[in-house]
């Protein structure tokens, strides 16, 4: 017994009490019963995972109307509000104490202040409410991967969806020691309206206490915003993974298979919206995670797990036609969450699923018609761009075997992608791993998508596509990646990629969306030696010949010698422009970089020059071959 349980005990009934109390860590109730004053819920419910209270999660949530029932047996619907789309970066700050600095690019109020704002903004939210108490294991549990997680939350659209993206981690508190450490969400959605949509977005707040390993988000219920366990225990992860010599990334991670029924993992990280999930979902091969990763040194080589089990995914574009398995899982019953498509007769539907969408129906708006227009005048579309899907990676059938593997997967290579319509080719591989994490992973470049509530189109560096979830110096990210690989006797290949290349003149896309499943059977050839290459200056490429055979294997394609000359065409003025971005962000705006990144830029910079001098400034691949 302590203090923090006999606060609990008149809020909860017998069955809850006794279910928190067979968890033996005291800082598990603290939090519990402190996160209970402060929001004043009328009753709270501990989720132990079993199948009656997952069962139950899943009725509050249609009882309640944050969820509704759609036609297809298990699929329901969730939305947000109009200001409430995506991850909102204004929102989202870190809480930092008196006389400590993050960097310049980090978002951040004074500790104390901010503690105070988002406590006022918190106190009595749950008034009438459930409190309910979530417990997850991030990564497979009982692993040296695993880190335990516990959110509070007032929403049972987000405890819903933890159901589907997390392991479960009752079981597993019950069974750690009483003194081990977890991190901690206290979410509240806030003041809802009738269809149950968080009202007060212009007090949303998403607060991070690093030096509590605390989360607190209200007034929001879009999950990269409210699940705390996605992207927001992600920042607390990458603290740790800095100070313990390991890696928090936001990558999927994929099994695909090579010649003689071997199969090769890669952790791939994009910004979002750029590709990711479709690049761990391609046919033939398996998905072992689709957004974040834990990477490790296991006997020197590098092994991954997923840190979640489900997918958040985004829908728009999904068709049957290049998403065959994501487009069958989304039509075919099961547990499924749509959130902010447009429903029509109980059916979701979504951009580009590739069909006629109906002229009217319920979206994020309310009745939506063709042609509804918003108050400054804007048409509204059918369905949000970045409505999504929530679903548990154990319902498809790609699903990697090795998902729960404690000691995780090996890496034989790493992805970085971008939105980079000018400069980089669509696949090639780094000259080494310093190359490959300074070129590819601190200098990927994205445009702003419609995953943020920001403007889009605007061109940024996304280091290693974790900028927006980074607390520590960028410059130490950096040489913690550079250390990590250089201690591994077997260091996985770095490849960077780029769906995304644009005619310079026409400002078409030269690449169909499925030419990235050529790219990455290309690069597990390279992994195990079994395909040529070019030397370019910013990589090595892939050879025509090789990339013919793999596009008529895979996509039973032919691949014509001028489209591979266009897409591999070295465009000297585009990547220099590129390696000056990058240089000016790294001197500008991060005061610890490692000075290896301005060798390394510099030493690609020289390379371009030469064969500028040689070839001119748009250098065929046939040109470096020799
Ligand atoms: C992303 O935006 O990168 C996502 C979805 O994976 S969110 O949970 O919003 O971060
Ligand atoms: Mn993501």
């Amino acid at each position: 017994m302590n203090r923090y349980l006999d606060a609990l005990r008149p809020r909860l009934s017998e069955r809850e009490y006794q279910k928190i109390r067979a968890i033996a860590n005291s800082r598990v109730h603290r939090f519990i019963a402190e996160a209970a004053d402060l929001c004043n819920p009328k009753r709270i419910f501990i989720c132990s995972d079993s199948a009656e209270d997952l069962a139950y999660i899943r009725q509050q949530a249609i009882e309640t109307g944050e969820e509704k029932r759609l036609r297809t047996p298990g699929h329901t619907v969730h939305f947000d509000g109009v200001r409430d789309q995506g991850r909102d970066r204004q929102a989202t700050k870190y809480l930092v104490p008196k006389g400590e600095t993050l960097s310049k690019v980090l978002n951040q109020v004074e500790r104390e202040e901010g503690l105070a704002e988002i406590r006022r903004l918190l106190r009595n939210s749950m008034d009438g409410r459930t409190m309910i108490v979530r417990f997850v294991s991030l990564g497979p549990p009982n692993s040296v991967f695993t880190i335990l997680g516990l959110q509070c939350t007032d929403s049972w659209y987000v405890a819903h969806s933890e159901s589907l993206l997390f392991r479960p981690g009752y079981e597993v508190f019950r069974r750690a020691d009483p003194e081990k450490g977890f991190l901690r969400v206290l979410h509240s959605a806030g003041r809802l309206d009738e269809n149950m949509v968080s009202v007060d977005h212009d007090k949303k707040r998403i607060y991070i206490d690093y030096t509590e390993d605390t989360i607190y988000s209200v007034n929001t219920q879009y999950a990269g915003n409210s699940v705390g366990f996605k992207k927001l225990a992600f920042r607390l992860a990458i603290r740790k993974a800095n100070s313990e010599g390991w890696l928090a990334e936001h990558m999927m991670i994929t099994g695909v298979h090579g010649p003689g029924g071997r199969k090769t993992y890669f952790a791939a990280a994009f910004p979002s919206a750029c590709g990711k999930t479709s690049t761990a979902m391609l046919p033939g091969e398996t998905i072992l995670g689709d957004d974040i990763a834990y990477i490790r040194n296991i006997n020197s080589v590098a092994r991954a797990v997923n840190v979640e089990c489900g997918i958040f995914g985004i829908l728009q574009g999904i068709n049957p036609k290049d998403d065959p398995i994501l487009f069958k899982v989304l039509t075919s019953p099961g547990e499924i969450i749509f959130s902010n498509v447009l429903v029509k007769d109980g059916r979701p539907y979504w951009l580009g699923m590739g069909c006629d969408l109906p002229k009217d129906g319920v979206n994020y708006t309310g009745y939506w018609w063709e042609g509804k227009t918003d108050e400054n005048g804007n048409v509204i579309p059918p369905a949000h761009k970045n409505a999504r899907y929530t679903v548990s990676l154990r319902a498809l059938e790609n699903c990697d075997p090795e998902l729960d593997n404690p000691l995780g997967v090996e890496l034989g290579g790493i992805i970085y992608g971008g939105r980079d319509s000018k400069a980089y080719v669509p696949v090639q591989q780094s000259f080494s791993w310093e190359h490959g994490i300074i070129a590819y992973g601190a200098s990927l470049e994205t445009e702003t998508t419609f995953a943020t509530v920001d403007e889009e189109g605007i061109p940024e560096i996304n280091m290693m596509s974790i900028q927006d979830f980074i607390s520590i110096p960028l410059g130490q990210n950096i040489r913690n990646n550079l250390e990590f690989g250089r201690k591994l006797k077997r260091a996985p290949i770095v490849f960077g990629v780029n769906y995304f290349l644009r005619d310079l003149e026409t400002g078409e896309y030269l690449n169909a969306p499925r030419d990235k499943h050529v790219w990455i059977k290309w690069m597990e050839l390279r992994v195990h030696g079994e395909a040529g290459a070019i030397k370019s200056p910013t990589g090595y490429i892939p050879e025509y010949g090789d990339l013919r055979c793999l596009f008529r294997q895979v996509l039973g394609k032919d691949y014509k010698k001028e489209d591979y000359i266009e897409q591999f065409t070295i465009r000297v003025p585009e990547n220099l422009a590129k390696i000056e971005r990058v240089e000016r962000f790294y001197r500008e705006r991060v005061t610890d970089t490692p000075a290896e990144l301005f060798t390394i830029l510099n030493q690609q910079r020289e390379r371009l020059i030469k064969a500028r001098e040689r070839f001119g400034d748009y250098i065929s691949p046939e040109s470096f071959e020799e």
